[in-house]
């Protein structure tokens, strides 16, 4: 089929002020780090270094922790509900004043398609402040202690965030704890800290009391140091299990909460009765929205056998128009990979699931030199026992399986140590409430995939993690009945 050629439309990165260097967000100011380190920040799409990034020791976690509890005891965990709500309103509104300028610095920080930025993570970052602003003066009336008293703020709330969504998860961990009247310090990713520290700013902007918000970049040893840090009331991790395994093992046996938003490895089920042109636009949401570093991706694709071949050629003839690129072009699907290291695993993983039998497929396209890139993916004939379908590549590669019957399409799907999403294609109604009644997954799109809400809560089953964040179960981790630290 003919691929009609766009023009280019690039955004224009003039609105972004990127500095050469950023000192860590303690105190309400920007401080050097006590050791004096730091690392560079580099755009994926070019591998252009951006920044200068101070790296946080453990003296420098102390200073954030303290910093947080005296802002906690002094003015946050005291104030009214209603006035914590006008500073997130305040906070919501400059995020959307500054929408363009988040947007663009995301893109180049991260690599994602700037449509997506702007239109899905900035956004939704700011609807996640201005949801939780309206939560504020209204916590004794949600009914979240179970009738065990007035919610209580838990004190200081150490967070850690991955790469794949750095706006908006900062957004899923600080608007909660703030309305729920918690100071926190955050550590964003390594690769990822440049909005995050715009952020800072906003803070500054909305005059935010000194030490309510810390930001602490790092790399993984600054994250260890705040999960380990004794003063540190409940930590809010989202990332890999396997550091989501190590930071429960830290914390078992003290007084700590945690939630841990892990990995996944979800299902995305297609029935002969779906509608398949709609069901081939979810799929491609699915496992190709953000490269594929989504922990709740389609990328295992179950297709019942009588529609598998009918499927995969629409998906492919789709997959043709997808348009691979820069990623500050308006026009492009798939931007860049976020790091060499994530190129790195992608690569490993794919060339495992050509040697254990799958057959490899990716349509023609021409990726850039420089930078790091991967082209949209599938593998058919994937079996259940390939490591493909059952690790998280977190990359634009789709595995194939098939079933028969709505009992084996279950048995399947549930047949991982996951259980973040899962989605259901069909024509039936009763059939999506019983498969939602039988999958193994916090959450169960039906026709459609990867929808999110501040009002929707989003966690997981088994090793995905435990508690959940958004609506009215996200506000449950940050409030205790009891104790009045
Ligand atoms: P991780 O390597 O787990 O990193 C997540 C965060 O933890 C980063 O800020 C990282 O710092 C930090 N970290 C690394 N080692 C640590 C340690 N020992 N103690 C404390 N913190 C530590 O994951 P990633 O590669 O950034 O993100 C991809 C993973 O996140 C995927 O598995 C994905 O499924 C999962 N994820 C889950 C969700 C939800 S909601 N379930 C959402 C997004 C992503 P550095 O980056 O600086 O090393």
């Amino acid at each position: 089929m003919a691929k009609f050629e766009y023009a280019p439309a690039p955004e224009s990165r003039a609105i972004v002020d990127i500095h050469s260097s950023y000192g860590l967000f303690i105190g309400g100011e920007f401080v050097e780090s006590a050791g004096g380190g730091s690392f560079k920040t580099i755009n994926p799409a070019t591998e252009e270094v951006l920044a200068d990034i101070s790296e946080a020791t453990t003296e420098d976690v102390d200073r954030a922790v303290k910093a947080a509890r005296t802002a906690y005891r002094g003015v946050w965990g005291r104030m009214s509900g209603a006035d914590r709500g006008k500073y997130l309103f305040r906070i919501a509104r400059i995020m959307q004043e500054r929408a363009r300028e988040f947007a663009v610095l995301e893109t180049i920080d991260n690599g994602k398609p700037i449509k997506e930025s702007r239109d899905v993570d900035i956004p939704l970052a700011a609807a996640h402040f201005f949801y939780h602003a309206g939560w504020a003066d209204k916590l004794e009336h949600a009914g979240l202690t179970g009738g065990g008293g007035a919610p209580r703020p838990l004190g200081v709330v150490g967070q850690v965030i991955p790469w794949n969504f750095p706006m908006l998860m900062l957004a899923w961990k600080i608007a909660p704890a703030l309305a729920c009247g918690n100071t926190v310090v955050l550590k964003p990713a390594e690769t990822t800290p440049l909005t995050a520290l715009l952020f800072a700013e906003v803070c500054q902007q909305a005059d935010l009391p000194p030490g309510v918000v810390n930001i602490i970049t790092g790399a993984g040893a600054t994250g260890q140091a705040l999960t380990e840090h004794p003063d540190v009331d409940k930590l809010a991790f989202t990332g890999s299990t396997e550091v989501g395994k190590a930071i429960a093992r830290t914390i078992a046996g003290t007084r700590k909460k945690a939630t841990l938003e892990l990995g996944g490895k979800a299902a995305n089920i297609v029935f002969d009765d779906a509608p398949i042109d709609q069901a081939v636009e979810g799929i491609v949401n699915g496992i190709f929205f953000n490269q594929g570093h989504v922990c709740c991706a389609g990328s295992r694709l179950l297709v019942q056998e009588s529609v598998h071949d009918e499927v995969i050629s629409k998906l492919k003839r789709r997959l043709g128009t997808v348009r691979v690129g820069d990623p500050l072009d308006k026009n492009t699907d798939l931007g860049a990979i976020n790091s060499a290291a994530q190129l790195d695993q992608i690569r490993e993983l794919s060339a495992v699931g050509e040697a254990e039998g799958a057959e490899r497929w990716s349509p023609p396209c021409d990726l850039p030199g420089k930078g790091f890139w991967f082209p949209p993916t599938v593998f058919t004939n994937v079996a259940q026992t390939h490591r493909i379908a059952q690790e998280e590549v977190f990359g634009p590669v789709l595995s194939v399986l098939t079933f028969r019957t709505p009992q084996e399409a279950v048995a399947k799907a549930n047949n991982t140590p996951y259980g973040l999403s899962a989605g259901v294609w069909t024509d039936k109604g009763s059939r999506i409430l019983w498969m939602a009644d039988q999958l193994r997954a916090g959450v169960v799109w039906a026709n459609t995939f990867n929808k999110f809400d501040p009002t929707s809560p989003f966690g997981g089953f088994k090793e995905s993690g435990y508690g959940r964040e958004g609506g009215l179960h996200g506000l449950e981790g940050y409030v205790t009945s009891g104790g009045d630290r």
